[in-house]
């Protein structure tokens, strides 16, 4: 366990972190920061006092600023001002820059995993703005979008999702890469039980997975399965598990890429990003991963900092 983790970001996604965190027992303080006064500290206390139920010794602590995260060794970042009409992209990645000057000040020896939106974009801004190794920042997307990949795969086959093996990369939106080409059931090629027509739909509800839940909501998005996807990346660095996940990492040649956040197959592991794994893909999923690569540059180049 983590002696400090920090979340920051008290809404549905830093508060459900910080609740998975700690039942999990992943750090013996896990802090939670957030500008609106009260909600952090109202929040914090209610998960402690949880602990006596749910068996957990992690201490819950709230805050509006970052003196109480200093020397956190692991830093989840869920805050970000969504856009409002009228404020650029800019105005999205300076106000999201300003919190990241602040990680920077007080964990400078963090590992980052960034969750905020646009997703790829944001762990640019992060990196740039910390001056962080790649090791030490890395977006979660894949996993999340992954999650739901497998869930609606489980159902069309009518098997437990343990059972559905799979990745998606790419970056997290409409260009998202799930990579057919390597999905199993139990080691047997999907594609073995599955026809193309039911597959092709899979993959479209996959890339509109988190629109699918905005519609519902109408006023919020997903925030039960990108917690608990976060909190598996945390869980294998915290616990120096060597899983291969996929994660938004800054590639440097891998794929044939460079100079950007993507999705691809990481090694998590205590110091972080250990390993971008480079697996044969299909070409149309090489093709499409480029694309959205692509797709990713495009927004950077949209964004000053
Ligand atoms: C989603 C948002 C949170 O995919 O990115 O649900």
């Amino acid at each position: 366990m983590l002696n400090k983790i920090t979340v920051v970001g008290a809404g549905n996604v830093g508060a459900t972190v910080a609740q998975r965190l700690a039942e999990q027992e992943l750090a013996r303080t896990v802090v939670m920061v957030d500008v609106v006064e009260g909600l952090p500290q109202g929040k914090a206390l209610d998960q402690w006092q949880s602990g006596p139920i749910e068996g957990f010794d992690t201490r819950v602590v709230g805050a509006n600023d970052y003196g109480v995260a200093a020397g956190s060794e692991l830093v989840v970042v869920t805050a970000g001002i969504a856009r409002k009409p009228g404020m650029s992209r800019d105005d999205l990645a300076r106000t999201n820059a300003g919190i990241v000057k602040q990680l920077k000040q007080h964990c400078s020896q963090a590992i980052v995993v960034v969750v905020s939106n646009p997703l790829d974009v944001m762990c640019w801004v992060t990196k740039q703005v910390t001056g962080f190794p790649r090791e030490r920042v890395i977006g979660m997307a894949g996993v999340l979008d992954t999650a739901r990949f497998r869930a609606f795969l489980a159902d069309a086959v009518r098997v437990s999702v343990e059972d559905i093996d799979a990745m998606v990369l790419g970056g997290h939106g409409d260009t998202m890469v799930p990579l057919i080409s390597h999905t199993t059931v139990s080691g047997i090629p999907v594609a073995q039980l599955l026809d193309r027509a039911t597959l092709d739909q899979i993959v479209q509800r996959t890339r509109d997975g988190g629109a699918e839940i905005v519609g519902h909501l109408k006023t919020g998005s997903a925030f039960y399965a990108p917690s608990a996807a976060v909190v598996q990346m945390v869980e294998a660095i915290v616990r120096d598990k060597h899983r291969l996940l996929p994660c938004a990492a800054w590639v440097e040649g891998e794929y044939g890429l460079s100079g950007m956040y993507v999705g691809v197959p990481c090694k998590l592991a205590r110091g972080g990003l250990e390993q971008i794994v480079e697996i044969e893909l299909a070409a149309d999923e090489r093709a499409a991963l480029r694309k959205s690569a692509e797709q990713v540059n495009e927004s950077m180049a949209a964004v000053k900092i």
